[in-house]
């Protein structure tokens, strides 16, 4: 057992875990058993249904789990993670109450492991594994020799192109003996006046340092770029847009994908068309979850609409239903937890992503099929609402039981008192911060 293991603390019992889901079980086999009776009249085998949730998973952010913060300041919780291991620690809690949420996305430097294998012993005693690694070249640290104040991958100077692209590929390196699979280039490139930035200048230089990175990557890798119209720069950024990032993943070779952020549009913008875009033109990479009122406000999933996840989930479960060759969506919740316990936030929104999946399950997709080539707008719609105005929960609830996790986890997680404990086990450090952007 790795040293770092006992130095965690606490840890919620799997003995604790079932004897709250006794207490919970009469009553969610009754709501469960008539939930199957609707939706047999409907023609859909619940447990089709509920096995297809046991299956699905979604990547929890390892800077999600410390208090995030606005432009304003920050307001730090009791317990927060001080390291990468109290950081997989909590993300490890997440899954075992969830049972959804198996893989933690690094953050390098932020989470740079002093020994990668020590990290791997302790992920895997704890029941954790890696997803996608996330490079930082979005600000300056200790030891670094050039600045990013202007740009990284874009900037005018080579040197610092290549030192961020040395940076990249640092991630793919420390990603490998993680046994990771693919690498986010975060981008923060762009500008904030009129004149600043010459655009297409900038656009072939960002090609050009992605495609260095590209030669790096492993043959069973991917590489996720991801567009975000404006943040930190306010003027300009250099993938504004999902069409940018389409012809830069084109551009750059074919394991190079686009993710969609939901908070990364226009308001209003229509989402769940540029995911089928993407889908269309095998391109799209996945997701970061959360959700969005204005802008990149990095909202708890769900927390603002709802509907639109669900029209989102639907093309998704279109796609899987059609059997589109080579689609392998990657999830991931990218959100930022300013006023909530962010473990309860985590949970929160991996069951309103697990919701508007299963209830994207529930389309009648031969229905729709037919009101769209009968040009019946109205019951076609309709056939979308029978699905969404379907109360799942019981299905989610099962899915999480029979996958040993908890029927009712904020409860759960409330009454274990894990917040306290950790209250107590991990004061708080000086310098110690989670960054989020
Ligand atoms: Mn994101």
């Amino acid at each position: 057992m790795p040293k770092v293991l006992t130095e965690t603390g606490f840890r919620i019992s799997p003995s604790f875990v079932e004897e709250e889901n006794r207490k919970a079980l009469k009553v969610l086999e009754g709501d469960f058993r008539h939930l199957g009776e609707q939706l047999a009249r409907r023609g859909t085998d619940i447990e089709d249904v509920t096995r297809r949730v046991q299956r699905f998973s979604v990547a929890v952010p390892s800077w999600g789990v410390g208090t995030g913060g606005t432009r304003f300041g920050r307001f730090p919780g009791e317990g927060e993670p001080r390291n990468v291991y109290e950081k997989l620690a909590d993300c490890a809690t997440i899954h075992q109450l969830t049972g959804a949420t198996p893989r933690v996305s690094l953050h390098i430097p932020w989470d740079k492991p002093d020994d990668p294998k020590e990290l791997i012993e302790f992920a895997q005693a704890v029941g954790i594994g890696f997803d996608a690694m996330n490079s930082n070249t979005f600000q300056d640290q200790k030891e670094q020799k050039l600045s990013y104040k202007f740009g990284s991958l874009t900037h005018t100077d080579l040197a610092v192109r290549q030192q961020a692209i040395d940076h990249n590929i640092e991630c793919i390196e420390i990603g490998k003996t993680l046994n990771s699979k693919a690498l986010t280039v975060w981008i923060a490139d762009g500008g904030n006046f009129p004149g600043q930035v010459h655009f297409r200048r900038a656009l072939e230089r960002y090609i050009e340092s992605l495609k260095r990175i590209y030669d790096h990557l492993p043959s069973d890798w991917r590489l996720f770029i991801e567009h975000k119209l404006y943040e930190p720069a306010f003027y300009s950024t250099i993938l504004n847009d999902w069409g940018t990032s389409y012809y830069a993943a084109t551009a750059t070779g074919p394991k190079c994908f686009c993710l969609v952020d939901l908070g990364h549009h226009p308001p209003n913008t229509n989402i769940e068309m540029i995911v089928s875009r993407l889908i269309q033109f095998r391109k799209l990479a996945g997701f970061h979850f959360n959700d969005s009122k204005y802008g990149d406000d990095d909202l708890d999933t769900g927390s603002i609409k709802p509907f639109q996840l669900f029209l989102v989930f639907n093309e998704l479960v279109d796609a899987e239903y059609e059997k589109v060759p080579g689609y392998d969506p990657a999830y991931m919740i990218d959100q930022s937890h300013n006023v909530t316990d962010p473990i309860e936030s985590l949970i929160a929104s991996t069951e309103e992503i697990q919701r508007a999946y299963c209830q994207s399950l529930l389309v009648d997709r031969r229905a729709l099929n037919a009101c769209q080539e009968s040009n019946d707008a109205l019951m076609a719609l309709k056939t979308l609402k029978a699905a969404y105005n379907t109360d799942v929960n019981p299905i989610i609830a099962m899915a999480r039981y029979r996958n040993g996790a908890a029927v009712d986890p904020i409860s759960s997680y409330r009454t274990s008192g894990y917040r306290k404990k950790k209250g107590k086990e991990r004061p708080a450090m000086e310098g110690s911060k989670s960054g989020i952007v």
